[in-house]
């Protein structure tokens, strides 16, 4: 009898210890990942920018590369000559202010056209 009730006690406890663990568990998904000071991410999803407008020193070098949260998609800095996709990081040196358009370089469906931001250089 008293078996009994120490088997019960143990799975309840271990049924308890699952539930806190998964509780416990951070999402991965969705995370956001940490930005470092020199560098500059887009994030896109279907269909926009994570931002309308991105903001970068005038002279300053920085890491320019991009996720895709949602769909496939690309980044084309116009006036910059830069097109970069998932994976990549490209140092770029930005020596020319004012305002330049961010379009989305991948064909991505009905949104693609309406994927755009800017980027102002100062
Ligand atoms: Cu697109």
């Amino acid at each position: 009898m008293h078996k009994w009730i120490m088997f019960a006690l143990f799975i309840a406890a271990s049924a308890a210890a699952v539930v806190f663990s998964i509780t416990m568990i951070e999402p991965k998904e969705g995370a956001e990942e940490e930005v470092g000071e020199n560098e500059l991410r887009f994030v896109l999803s279907n269909f926009e920018f994570d931002q309308q407008e991105y903001h970068v020193k005038l002279g300053e070098t920085m890491n320019v590369s991009m996720r895709n949260k949602e769909g496939i998609h690309g980044v084309a800095i116009e006036g910059y000559d830069i097109d970069i996709h998932a994976g990549d990081s490209v140092e770029v040196t930005f020596d020319k202010p004012g305002t330049f358009e961010l379009v989305c370089s991948v064909m991505c469906g009905l949104g693609h056209a309406e994927m755009v931001a800017t980027l102002v250089v100062e």
